[in-house]
């Protein structure tokens, strides 16, 4: 549908690299056509309404008011289409959006950590398992706070700003937040979801194009907020593969390091972003928003 993307394009949205994104853009562009039509329509009304009963032409005023049941059939119609809208999808879209994700076994599932001001990854590594994860192991180099003494996260990746998917596979992100209330928001994948100290949302969606995507903080969350932005790739799945492997050999170098790893120590594993300046050198440990 060419209008579609042209309104996409008119709202500066990047093109659609998801398999529900298609849906979300029909509600989007049909709700733009919908209140054009009805800033024109009641545009008109306004002006015609100023014309007709204009004080030349009615010197006296009218108690009775409108005789004619046309602007009540105009509210009622206007009233019906919102509604539809809304029962008909709005609501099943979202419901099919919170309530039927795929099952684990088939998605990839991977927690996602955000901090000011980057978004940190952490994937469960060749055994299919996430290791313990507590605040007390939080350090420069520990960025999930992986518990060293778990062995379910010794394989266990973890990576700062990017993010590699294989196309063509679900993906479950759980979000979280280290300090302060964060939004996790994919516009190439239309999705979005705040992520909150003590809380663990998830979301999920299917990319369908290979590529590199634009992933930004979509919640004012510090000074530094304008540059916490990352990058999803979504590969082949031989370039996922190859990328899984570089970073388990990587994290199998960091995890082979100290339990308690001095925040100087350079690690292999560790992300390659430099550290925010804007906070504490410590995250907070507690769940409790602050800004
Ligand atoms: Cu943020």
């Amino acid at each position: 549908m060419n209008s579609l993307a042209l309104i996409n394009e008119f709202l500066g949205q990047p093109p659609n690299a998801s398999a529900h994104g298609y849906q979300i853009d029909h509600i989007i562009e049909f709700c733009h056509w919908f209140m054009g039509a009805l800033f024109i329509g009641w545009s008109t009304f306004f002006i015609f309404v100023l014309f007709r009963f204009r004080k030349r032409r009615q010197p006296a005023a009218d108690h009775a008011g409108v005789r004619s049941p046309i602007s009540t059939h105009l509210e009622f119609s206007v009233v019906l289409i919102e509604a539809v809208l809304l029962v008909g999808f709005a609501i099943p879209l979202w419901a099919k959006r919170v309530n039927q994700f795929p099952p684990g076994k088939e998605a990839l599932v991977v927690h996602v950590v955000a901090q000011q001001f980057s978004f940190n990854y952490h994937l469960p590594g060749p055994d299919g398992q996430f290791g313990r994860r507590d605040v007390s192991f939080v350090s420069n180099s520990n960025p999930v706070g992986l518990d060293p003494n778990d062995p379910a996260g010794k394989d266990d990746i973890v990576t700062t700003g990017e993010l590699h998917v294989p196309v063509d596979r679900p993906v479950i992100a759980e979000l979280s937040s280290k300090d302060v209330i964060h939004d996790y928001f994919v516009p190439a994948m239309r999705i979005a979801g705040d992520a909150i100290p003590g809380s663990l949302i998830p979301v999920w969606f299917t990319p369908i194009k290979t590529g590199t995507y634009e992933v930004i903080c979509a919640q004012l969350c510090g000074l530094g907020h304008y540059g916490m932005k990352g990058t999803l790739v979504v590969d082949t799945p031989q370039d996922y593969q190859a990328w899984l492997k570089e970073r388990a050999e990587l994290a199998g170098g960091a995890q082979g390091a100290a339990p308690s790893p001095s925040p100087g120590a350079a690690q292999p594993g560790a992300p390659q972003q430099p550290q925010p300046q804007n906070k504490p050198s410590q995250p907070a440990a507690s769940p409790s928003p602050s800004g």
